[in-house]
């Protein structure tokens, strides 16, 4: 998978995606990240990527003419052009699951108050927001949509089952998780888990997701595909 990221501020993904799995998928090749200096592509000697609202208002907005040339000069039969916008559609797992099987995306961070709109009309093929509230550019959501995308691509996380089961795509969330020690500072292990007894083991933790599910995010349960056994278990 390429990633075709371009932005006012370059220096921003030098540190961030060199770490943990997705370090490990640049390395073993798996996916490949370029990063374009829209910057690089404005005619005049200050670097101008931004300008005054047409009809007034608040807050600059980046110009057009830098951000096709930069798209022009790097990017070539693209499936998805992202736009990072908090006007854009939500990021869900499924969406990511979707942008999973294109061969290549293209992500324009925006900046400033917002970006000129020709650059949605005739650039960016898909505005995506990443949540519900403001950030102040892009670049993060440009970085977790290249960390949720590499995820889900094949050979980049060590087992299938951890995928497929993710919690989002299931519809619950997941259940608490222990290591070693079993008991630390007086707070224990659940016996179960300790118990060996694997149909009781999952039980435990289907009734825990379902409980965090109910508690923190009942709206996901519509989606999920649950048994007679569990509307009996949340009906309570
Ligand atoms: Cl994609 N950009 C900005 N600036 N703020 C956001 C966002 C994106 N998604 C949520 N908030």
């Amino acid at each position: 998978m390429r990633f075709h990221v371009l932005t006012l501020f370059p220096e921003a993904f030098a540190q961030p995606l060199q770490f943990s799995i997705v370090a490990r998928a640049v390395q073993r090749g798996q996916i490949n990240i370029d990063v374009a200096d829209i910057r690089d592509y404005t005619h005049d000697a200050h670097g101008t990527a931004d300008d005054y609202q047409f009809g007034g208002g608040h807050g600059m907005v980046m110009k057009p003419e830098p951000v096709f040339e930069a798209a022009e000069a790097t990017l070539s039969g693209y499936d998805a052009v992202i736009l990072t916008t908090p006007q854009g559609e939500l990021l869900t797992q499924k969406l990511v699951e979707e942008l999973a099987s294109s061969p290549a995306i293209a992500i324009i961070c925006g900046h400033y108050a917002g970006v000129d709109e020709r650059i949605a009309e005739g650039l960016a093929t898909r505005p995506v927001s990443i949540g519900d509230y403001v950030l102040t550019g892009g670049e993060l959501p440009a970085m977790i949509i290249i960390d949720a995308v590499t995820r889900l691509l094949p050979g980049v996380v060590g087992s299938p089952e951890s995928v497929a089961g993710d919690s989002i795509t299931t519809g619950l969330l997941q259940h608490p998780l222990y290591t070693r020690p079993a008991e630390f500072r007086g707070m224990t292990v659940p016996e179960v888990l300790l118990s060996g007894h694997h149909a009781e083991i999952d039980r435990w933790r289907r009734r825990k997701s379902l409980e965090r599910t109910l508690e923190h995010r009942p709206d996901l349960l519509s989606t999920a595909s649950l048994t007679n056994d569990d509307r009996r278990y949340l009906a309570g």
